[in-house]
């Protein structure tokens, strides 16, 4: 089983797209083992999108991810990266396929909704900077004989 950090970013939060986002990863099928509101401190959103250190839009990226209030959330699944990689459509909404959560609700990348980790490496690092340990929680998910072979 793969966990992956996913987080609401405040255009979704304020667009009151919250239950409809979780609405559908839970009817994929995974299973949600911590989920909370939070304003993302300057150091945090730093840290989550240190690969885009250098790029022109980086400022305006953190200033924005700290400018109010994130939905975010740890899930856990089979494939649980690629599927919601998949689920939630490219990163430019103008590319991102109907029926994916970009693809249907977002309209410009600045403003794209959600961000989804990209790699188990990258989901373990992310989850860390966003929460304690103790927040994660673990057990069993009952339709888990349905989902899985
Ligand atoms: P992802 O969120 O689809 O994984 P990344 O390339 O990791 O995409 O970029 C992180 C976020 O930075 C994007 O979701 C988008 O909001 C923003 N972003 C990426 N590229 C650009 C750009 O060229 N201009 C403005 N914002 C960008």
């Amino acid at each position: 089983m793969e966990k992956t950090f996913l987080m609401v970013k405040p255009d979704g939060v304020q667009r009151g797209l919250i239950g409809e986002i979780v609405t559908r990863f839970e009817k994929k099928g995974l299973k949600l083992l911590a989920g909370k509101i939070m304003v993302v401190s300057e150091e945090q959103a730093k840290t989550h999108y240190i690969e885009h250190e250098s790029k022109p839009f980086f400022e305006s990226l953190i200033s924005y991810i700290t400018s109010g209030p994130v939905f975010a959330m740890v899930w856990e699944g089979k494939d649980a990266i690629t599927l919601t990689r998949s689920m939630i459509g490219a990163t430019k909404p103008t590319e991102a396929a109907p029926g994916t959560i970009r693809g249907d609700y977002a309209v410009e990348m600045s403003r794209n909704l959600i961000h989804g980790s990209d790699s188990a490496e990258s989901a373990e690092r992310e989850i860390a900077n966003m929460f304690d340990p103790n927040e994660l929680i673990q057990y069993e998910q009952v339709i888990a004989k349905c989902l899985y072979e």
